[in-house]
């Protein structure tokens, strides 16, 4: 009986160390997946990537949760298609956000060239994170250019305030836009304007993200082009939503040693510890199909300023991270 005792404890000790000393590898999960949105739901981390294929063939999202940022569980489909009746294609960049019980799934589809065709950015409502989500409005949120931006890669912010924003925009322009309460619509802000561009420099393209950090406004945003070796990711320091945005440098690229085209990142803030880890998708060294993105995380870090360290890409990804 002691013996079978100092068994049990044994085995238990050594599952606890491995647990502790378990570490992800990048890239986190299997598959041609690429925009991860990173989320903390019901204490577990989220992620939802773009289903990184053809355009014809991009019609559902797969979800992906975590306790420790090293052991990932599919969820399959949680958003298709099937329940968008306005969406034909292109089915991008997630956005998340969690309101009085309800989980928001934000998404941009059909790539719309111009105002005259249907499509944009839509939203979708689920009872829970991993779904299913079903189209809330019939109609796409935003279906038209603002500012010159391609509606698309929308990510949603939530102020200290309550009021909640929607930051999007690609084709080389960025807009912040006030949402209703429900997400139903958009609202003008108390000058009249309903679409404040935030566009922060030339070289702003699309992905775009904003947090808060000791008072200041984190907006953060892709350069480059997604399919190739230098999309990358550059930010911005600011006092309020609406800007103004002045870009201050990279922070995430290409290693020619690990992957390149490092880009449409999100990031994880875990409040315990204060830690920041950024989730972002690259191509695998030496493939050129601009589709072959996968999803990686590493660490994030700021220096006594507050800026962002420049992010060193790795094969290892992070060790694991209890919430
Ligand atoms: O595959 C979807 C598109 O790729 C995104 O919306 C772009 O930002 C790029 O990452």
């Amino acid at each position: 009986m002691r013996i079978r005792n100092v068994l049990v404890q044994t085995i238990l000790a050594t599952a606890l160390a491995l647990a502790a000393t378990a570490h992800a590898e990048n890239p986190v999960f299997p598959g041609w997946y690429a925009d991860p949105e990173a989320a903390i739901f019901q204490n577990q981390y989220w992620i939802y990537p773009t289903t990184s294929a053809r355009y014809g063939e991009q019609t559902y999202f797969d979800a992906f949760s975590s306790t420790d940022l090293v052991h990932w569980t599919k969820h399959e489909s949680v958003l298709r298609m099937a329940d968008v009746p306005w969406a034909k294609k292109a089915m991008w960049a997630p956005a998340m956000a969690e309101k009085d019980g309800k989980y928001y799934f934000f998404f941009a589809a059909n790539d719309i060239q111009n105002d005259k065709a249907l499509g944009g950015i839509g939203v979708a409502v689920a009872d829970r994170p991993e779904g299913p989500f079903k189209d809330l409005l019939g109609r796409p949120l935003i279906d038209a250019f603002h500012n010159g931006a391609q509606p698309i890669d929308p990510f949603v912010f939530h102020d200290d305030d309550g009021s909640w924003y929607l930051i999007y925009g690609g084709w080389k322009h960025a807009n912040v836009v006030k949402l209703k309460p429900d997400f139903s619509g958009v609202v003008a802000t108390p000058d009249g304007k309903t679409y404040h561009e935030i566009t922060p420099s030339p070289q702003y393209v699309e992905g775009p993200l904003m947090f808060k950090r000791n008072g200041k406004y984190y907006f953060m945003w892709s350069e480059g082009g997604w399919t190739g070796p230098d999309y990358s990711v550059a930010y911005a320091i600011g006092d309020s939503p609406m800007g103004p945005f002045k870009r201050i440098g990279k922070i995430l690229q290409q290693d020619p040693k690990i992957g390149t085209g490092a880009g449409h990142h999100s990031v994880f803030h875990v409040a315990r510890d204060d830690s920041w880890f950024i989730v972002y998708h690259r191509h695998p060294l030496g493939d050129t199909d601009g589709n072959h993105r996968e999803v990686c995380i590493d660490r994030m870090t700021f220096d006594a300023q507050g800026h962002i360290v420049p992010v060193q890409i790795t094969r290892e990804g992070v060790p694991a991270h209890a919430l």
